[in-house]
């Protein structure tokens, strides 16, 4: 199942939709040491760091204090422009809610 798991992930990330930009892009932030990969060490750092920001965003933007952001908070937050677009919508399979 972790094989199956791993082959989509890779075919996903070979397929022109998702080989561009995000990608790209990715690997420009959090390919620290430039091998072209992000290692699980990287991907550690990289994950580190968006925690890091959410909880700082939060904190900022959570004004009614109930520990997440709402529509409307976290539209202060990307008015701010602390907040990436991309961020809270969804667009990562799901995966803001952790
Ligand atoms: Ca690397
Ligand atoms: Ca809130």
């Amino acid at each position: 199942m972790k094989k199956f798991l791993v082959v989509v992930a890779t075919v996903a990330l070979a397929s022109p939709a998702f080989a561009g930009d995000r990608r790209e892009r990715a690997l420009e932030r959090w390919d620290t040491n430039g091998d072209g990969e992000i290692s699980q060490q990287e991907r550690d750092a990289a994950k580190a760091e968006v925690e890091e920001k959410r909880a700082a965003v939060l904190e900022q933007y959570d004004e009614n204090g109930d520990g997440k952001l709402d529509r409307e908070e976290r539209q202060a937050a990307r008015e701010a422009g602390d907040l990436p677009d991309r961020e809270g919508r969804g667009r990562r399979g799901g995966g803001r809610h952790r």
